[in-house]
């Protein structure tokens, strides 16, 4: 199955290729348009990059494909009223990921609960027939420092349940097997085999 990845995040890209083996993935251009994303919910963001990516695609794109997959996701804390949530993107966009996990960590109060959970919507916009999310998540705490340097983005500072080191420091076989994204890749993977 060929899908185009709605996305410019190459670390969510390799995760989707490595949890999603079956599919070939075809990277949205360099040249395509910024795909909008201004929706309240995952959900809502990513079917809107799943339907505009698809849209655009129909008109200008270069090579058949079988239909658009896009990914919406974020860390949602329970001390910041489930922030940054469906922005974590554009938390503190100014800095890198080092310097705006020490501002997040810094921003939870000491005697604050230091629960969170990653949240992954997938949306798949097929060629021809109406589009369909599945969703995931994994709970867990904030670590006290950012503690890793594998994954990508606030990795390094979330500890999932059951585990002492953080997705920073886990291997990604690992990762994959608790993660939302890893969940939420599974529960497509049962959609489409059904
Ligand atoms: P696209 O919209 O182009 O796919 P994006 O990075 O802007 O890329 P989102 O709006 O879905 O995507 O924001 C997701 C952010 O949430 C991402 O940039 C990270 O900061 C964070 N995030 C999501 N999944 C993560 C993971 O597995 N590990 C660490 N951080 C993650």
């Amino acid at each position: 199955m060929k899908l185009l990845l709605a996305s410019r995040n190459t670390h969510k890209a390799q995760e989707l290729a490595e949890l999603l083996p079956g599919i070939t993935f075809v990277l949205w251009p360099p040249g395509a348009p910024e795909i909008p994303e201004d929706g309240t919910f995952f959900q809502d963001n990513a079917l809107q990059k799943a339907t505009f990516a698809l849209a655009w695609w129909k008109q200008h794109g270069p090579e058949p494909i079988e239909g658009v997959l896009a990914d919406d996701s974020g860390l949602c804390v329970d001390a910041l009223w489930g922030g940054p949530g469906v922005l974590s993107a554009r938390f503190a966009p100014e800095l890198d990921y080092p310097t705006k996990n020490r501002k997040l960590l810094a921003m939870i109060p000491l005697d604050a609960p230091r629960t969170a959970r990653f949240v992954c919507v997938l949306a798949l916009a097929p060629m021809a027939s109406p589009p369909f999310t599945v969703g995931a998540a994994v709970e867990g705490i904030l670590a006290l420092n950012h503690r890793g340097s594998n994954g990508f983005g606030y990795d390094p500072i979330f500890i999932p349940h059951g585990y002492e080191q953080t997705f920073g420091e886990l291997p990604s076989d690992i990762k994959h097997t608790l993660s939302h994204r890893g969940r939420a890749a599974r529960a497509l993977k049962v959609r489409l085999e059904a």
